[in-house]
């Protein structure tokens, strides 16, 4: 069943009149005969909606900051939310240098009631001198969570100490859980200091090969990194750094020599992608290495923006092998998927990202969303005259960067990057609404109630989100997928990535549990049946 407008105003009058008049800002049914379709995106979630989102502390420690492998990585805080960051969020790294790697330990000063109540400056400070005695790493993140922000520790102070003192540079990152309205306000917070104190301190002045790019927006979940990087190395790419899966701090420190920044996810690191453009000149191009179509036409944009015929013509030579390996096994699990319907719904890209992969294997995604993206995510940026000032831009403002501190040569002349934006969207991305078919459902900020009622309407044949809501799902009869950790498989980036992809979701359609469990709504009256009676 498709829903209209009557349909959903049913479901959304369910709630009291101020939810819903809420509720319905964050909801659209894509119609491409109206000239824009706003959606209310990057605001508070109301009290006692369960909602899936996380706080900034996770999307600054957890997301951004989490996955550079030799940096130590300090909670400052209780060890509830060191545990949450840790070990959860399936960001790989293998190192060379095995000592240098410390993506699996979880370093945190535990604070005590009696830390809180006397401050816990000291025992930060302590723990430093520790780490450094014990991991010697090549640098430290010190992360706050909210008492740490309740009772005014000056981590800017511990943390400059005690980079005198050690010599490496130790970063405080105030990400207090409380700031913004979810984990988007952590990522700016990660994104400016990796920016102020890290990236543009190496001193290299050019890239040590050709076509030197580095991948912003890329955690490396399920592996996924290992297999762009696989395929952009083969074409001749040379990468400089990757932020942040799989990353490192020595890596990072020279990402300012790359001449195109690739931007996988917008939401997490468009704050660096800008200010490196507006710092070094250096241009970002969105990319998609999800679904085998997408993936070719990030490597040809790639390829396009460079212009060089050898590499063009590499890129193609790779694309055609690949294509002629992986397009049979795909055929045989698009058998099984033909024709099925999906809920995409994810934090702040995959919800977008996975739709071009679904519709390759004939999965049509009828309702998607995402948890805390904000606007340019789902209008697009060229869409979007002025976006709206919101809970995080009002608060954390962009490092000011002005043109005397461009230290580098511009990567691209204006007149260049002028004629380079007619042939490919440089410096630009275009959301999710763009993209959906009309009559399809796009939902902010999706919540369990709304999930269930979704559910009831459309009946999808997969659902795929998270942890937090996959056994819900499940427990109604629907096979569901987590798009975060991939339920432990993956990679599903790339074409290895789509095999993998591919092969897990036809597994989940083509597993008998499903005939074992009864949905609820097979006992119960319909909605869509009362409301076809009303
Ligand atoms: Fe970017 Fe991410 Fe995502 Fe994200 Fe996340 Fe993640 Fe995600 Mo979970 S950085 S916005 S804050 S793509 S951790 S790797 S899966 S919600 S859609
Ligand atoms: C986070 C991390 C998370 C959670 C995943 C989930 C991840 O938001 O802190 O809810 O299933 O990808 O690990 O997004």
């Amino acid at each position: 069943m498709a829903i209209n407008q009557k349909v959903l105003e049913e479901m959304l009058n369910q709630y009291p009149s101020k939810v819903k008049r809420n509720r319905k800002k964050h909801i659209i049914i894509k119609d491409s005969a109206l000239a824009r379709q706003e959606i209310e995106a990057n605001t508070r979630t109301i009290p006692g909606i369960i909602t899936n989102r996380g706080c900034a502390f996770a999307g600054c420690k957890g997301v951004v900051l989490g996955p550079l492998k030799d940096v130590i990585h300090i909670v400052h805080g209780p060890i509830g939310c060191a545990f949450y960051t840790w070990g959860a969020r399936r960001n790989k790294a293998k190192s060379e240098d095995p000592t240098k790697n410390f993506i699996n330990y979880c370093v945190s000063t535990d604070m005590q009631e009696s830390d809180i109540v006397f401050g816990g400056e000291k025992k930060l400070a302590r723990m430093i001198d520790e780490v450094m005695e014990i991991f010697k790493p090549n640098a430290i993140t010190i992360s706050a969570t909210c008492p740490v922000g309740l009772i005014g520790d000056d981590l800017q102070a511990v943390a400059k100490a005690a980079q005198e003192k050690h010599g490496i540079p130790i970063l405080a990152f105030n990400c207090e859980g409380y700031k913004g309205v979810s984990q988007s306000a952590g990522h700016h917070i990660a994104n400016n200091g990796l920016m102020e104190g890290v990236i543009g301190q190496g001193d290299w002045e050019e890239a040590p090969g050709k076509y030197p790019i580095n991948i912003l927006g890329e955690y490396n979940i399920g592996g996924d990194s290992w297999e762009v990087e696989r395929i952009l190395k083969e074409i001749g790419y040379t990468v400089i750094a990757v932020m942040t899966g799989d990353g490192s701090y020595e890596e990072l420190k020279n990402a300012h020599v790359a001449e195109l920044n690739l931007v996988q996810c917008h939401r997490s690191i468009n704050y660096i992608a800008d200010m490196l453009e507006t710092k070094y000149g250096t241009p970002w191009l969105k990319v998609n290495f999800i679904g085998v179509q997408d993936t070719i036409d990030s490597l040809r944009n790639m390829a396009l923006y460079f212009g060089d015929p050898a590499l063009i013509q590499k890129t193609e030579e790779v694309i055609a092998r690949e294509l002629a390996r992986v397009e049979p096994i795909l055929g045989q699990y698009k058998k099984i998927c033909q024709g099925k319907t999906a809920f995409c719904f994810v934090g702040g890209s995959r919800g977008h990202h996975y739709q071009g992969l679904y519709a390759e294997l004939g999965i049509e995604t009828v309702l998607a969303g995402y948890e805390f993206a904000h606007r340019d995510d789902y209008e697009g940026r060229d869409v979007i005259p002025e976006i709206k000032l919101d809970a995080d831009t009002k608060n954390i403002p962009d490092l000011h960067v002005t043109p005397d501190e461009r230290r580098f040569r511009l990567k691209i002349s204006p007149e260049r990057m002028e004629e380079l934006k007619k042939k490919i969207p440089l410096s630009n991305y275009k959301g999710m609404n763009i993209e959906m078919k009309d009559g399809s459902i796009i939902v902010d900020d999706l919540n369990h109630f709304e999930t269930e009622e979704f559910i009831r309407l459309l009946k999808p044949d997969i659902f795929s989100s998270g942890i937090k809501d996959k056994y819900v799902v499940q427990k109604m009869g629907i096979p569901s997928k987590q798009l975060h950790s991939y339920d432990y498989s993956g990679p599903y980036a790339g074409f290895n990535g789509a095999v993998n992809f591919a092969r897990d979701i036809a597994m989940a359609f083509t597993s008998p549990t499903w005939n074992f469990i009864t949905p609820p709504w097979k006992n119960e009256p319909l909605l869509e049946g009362i409301i076809a009676e009303g």
